[in-house]
């Protein structure tokens, strides 16, 4: 069976392939590199790095939803991602994801050439009429959507996670949220889903989250998988932030191998490096 992901006018086909976004956090507070791309030339140039690195799209994102941050206003987001995306959009060659919850910031990056919403919810704020307001925004500019699966709010959502089947649960919800896309007027072939490795989940779930990727992609949907410098690889291995590169790459690929299709990662070359050759060995 074959997979693509579409974006903007290109047909992506993920059927034996990967794709890598690469992190451009624009905020003082990331868990992993708070504060180092505030600065909107920063911000860019490191994109720019990025692409040079190998990635195949962006995730520019001005809200931290690191475990325990505070939500922003939707201004001080807009105020954030903007200028970065004025710089970034013209220059970078590839798509340009938006990482956002709110529609204003949606749709300033939309007006601006962003190409995907990335929402980390899963498409949970509604429109008046119940539909999912960032699917029916995304449809009106033919955008693609990354649906993924938060339990809770960011400043609570790890204080004890309890699901009676954590794999279950999020498959069901990540299909409902596709299928609601799917009514406000997003095609099927415009959606990715994300099981949220560390949203609302004890190491416990996002382990076993992990280990059933296959249960994700049997959805139809592109699996995206964010592990990169994650706190679990501290929980389990005791590795401080710069030092979780191995582990990531190895979650990652095992996850490639049982179909997870798109990786959002902070270290692009070493990804793709990584992905090529299990492409090869696919
Ligand atoms: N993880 C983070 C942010 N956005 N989006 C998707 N689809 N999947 C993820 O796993 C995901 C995400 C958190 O990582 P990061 O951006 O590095 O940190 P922060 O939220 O502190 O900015």
């Amino acid at each position: 069976m074959s997979l693509v992901y579409r974006i903007g006018d290109r047909a992506h086909d993920l059927t034996r392939r990967g794709l890598v976004l690469g992190i451009v956090n624009v905020t003082p507070d990331s868990f992993s590199d708070g504060g180092r791309f505030l600065d909107p030339d920063a911000a860019c140039a490191h994109g720019l790095r990025l692409i040079e690195e190998g990635a195949d799209a962006l995730d520019v994102g001005g809200e931290s939803t690191r475990p325990g941050s505070e939500a922003v206003s939707a201004e001080e987001e807009i105020a954030r991602v903007r200028p970065v995306l004025e710089r970034l959009v013209p220059r970078a060659g590839v798509p340009v994801s938006i990482d956002t919850s709110k529609l204003e910031v949606a749709r300033v990056a939309l007006g601006l050439g962003a190409m995907i919403v990335n929402d980390v919810t899963g498409l949970r704020l509604r429109d008046g009429t119940g539909r999912p307001a960032l699917a029916v925004l995304a449809a009106e500019y033919h955008a693609s959507l990354i649906v993924m699966h938060m339990r809770g709010e960011p400043r609570t959502m790890q204080t004890d996670p309890r699901y009676d089947d954590v794999v279950s649960e999020v498959s069901g919800h990540l299909a409902r949220a596709a299928r609601d896309a799917q009514a406000a007027g997003v095609s099927f072939d415009r959606i990715a889903v994300d099981p949220g490795i560390g949203f609302g989940k004890s190491l416990e779930h996002s382990l076993a989250l992990l280990r059933r990727v296959d249960a994700l992609s049997a959805l139809g949907y592109p699996v995206m998988i964010g592990v990169s410098r994650k706190s679990l690889f501290e929980k389990l291995l005791g590795l401080a932030v710069t030092e979780r590169l191995e582990a990531g790459l190895a979650a990652s690929i095992l996850a490639f191998e049982k179909g997870a299709r798109l990786f959002r990662t902070h270290d692009v070359a070493a990804t793709v490096r990584a992905l090529r050759m299990a492409e090869a060995l696919l």
